[in-house]
């Protein structure tokens, strides 16, 4: 059926409707679903304002609140969900490297209840840290130079998942 007929034919069988029944006020009727509708579409987009902004303050209060550095001299490793901050390190071959490694999560994650670990297999290290807290790790550098994968098997969906991982690298 082409388009043209679809048309006539919508408007033959809405004729005697419009004929029998009272005036039409077309510009009315028209008029009133958007005045209508509009404090509901004010009020869907207030809502939706408030839970972005809700979330995204709760996503900045949660990361404030994540314990601080405690021992200044440390380098700082941060781990969340979200990845380790940093991702990658350069220490000196030999050099006795100090890390504070942080949980930033909460104890509330289902996937590992906030903890996290940082572990490197071939240097015998395993350090795991609990619920928004941080602690004080210390190991020696190979005397000589080359890159090391680092990863956290507790969360996420274990040492397979990108973003528990990092890399540490020795120069010489
Ligand atoms: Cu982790």
């Amino acid at each position: 059926m082409s388009r043209r007929s679809r048309t006539a034919r919508f408007a033959t069988t809405r004729t005697p409707t419009r004929q029998g029944g009272p005036p039409p006020r077309p510009e009315a009727r028209r008029a009133e679903p958007p005045s209508r509708t509009r404090p509901v579409r004010l009020a869907i987009f207030a809502g939706l304002v408030l839970l972005v902004g809700g979330v995204a303050i709760g996503l900045v209060v949660t990361r404030l609140q994540g314990p601080g550095a405690t021992d200044a001299a440390a380098i700082q490793v941060r781990a969340s969900m979200g990845g380790f901050d940093p991702p990658a390190l350069t220490v000196k071959a030999g050099q006795t490297v100090r890390v504070e490694l942080t949980s930033m999560d909460t104890s509330m994650h289902s996937d590992g209840g906030g903890w996290h670990q940082f572990a490197i297999d071939a240097l015998d290290i395993d350090w795991k840290v609990g619920p928004l807290s941080s602690q004080v790790f210390e190991f020696t550098a190979p005397g000589t130079a080359g890159t090391y994968d680092w990863y956290c098997d507790i969360c996420c969906g274990g040492k397979e998942n990108p973003s528990m991982q990092g890399k540490l690298t020795v120069t010489a």
